[in-house]
């Protein structure tokens, strides 16, 4: 799946919003791009004390996301990096994150931006991690998801009377 098609979003109304971001620590460099990436948005959008934790690995993302959404965040960014080569069980690593990301964000009604990159190659990670000669910025565009859902969101929670 390829960026092509993605839309130009408008970030209103954010500065005050709780956002957590998680992430793994393999594949430093690109780990290092997203990152570099998810703190440069939150801090466009005015979101200046944003919570950062570091997981070992993607697949202790949804965990992370859990308890996190259990504690008052309005928004949630998780970021890694899972390589094909990297590991003979990819399927299963890929599968079980975003499987338990979607479990999470729908069950507890977080929204968790998705800033794990699945790829088959370091070069195709490092081409979407924002870094310089980058042709994509996927951790600064899981921010940007995540905090305009959670705005709009916010627009329809107030009670009716
Ligand atoms: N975690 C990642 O975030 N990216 C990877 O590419 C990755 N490859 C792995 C390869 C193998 C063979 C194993 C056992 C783990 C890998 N992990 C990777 C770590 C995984 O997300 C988790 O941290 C560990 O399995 C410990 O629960």
């Amino acid at each position: 799946m390829s960026g092509k098609g993605a839309p130009e979003l408008s970030v209103k109304n954010c500065q005050d919003l709780r956002v957590a971001v998680i992430a793994a620590q393999w594949h430093e460099k690109a780990m290092d791009g997203l990152v570099d990436g998810a703190l440069r948005a939150l801090h466009e959008y005015g979101i200046d004390e944003p919570t950062l934790l570091r997981l070992p690995g993607s697949w202790e993302l949804p965990v992370a996301a859990k308890v996190l959404a259990g504690r008052g965040y309005d928004a949630i960014v998780a970021l890694g990096v899972v390589i094909r080569g990297g590991t003979p069980h990819f399927e299963y690593v890929c599968q079980g994150v975003t499987q338990g990301l979607t479990k999470v964000s729908v069950d507890t009604g977080v929204p968790i931006g998705f800033g794990v990159l699945t790829c088959d190659t370091e070069e195709q990670a490092l081409d979407r991690a924002g870094l310089e000669g980058s042709s994509e910025d996927k951790g600064h565009e899981a921010v940007t998801a995540a905090v305009t859902t959670a705005s709009v969101l916010r627009s329809v929670s107030e009670p009716w009377h």
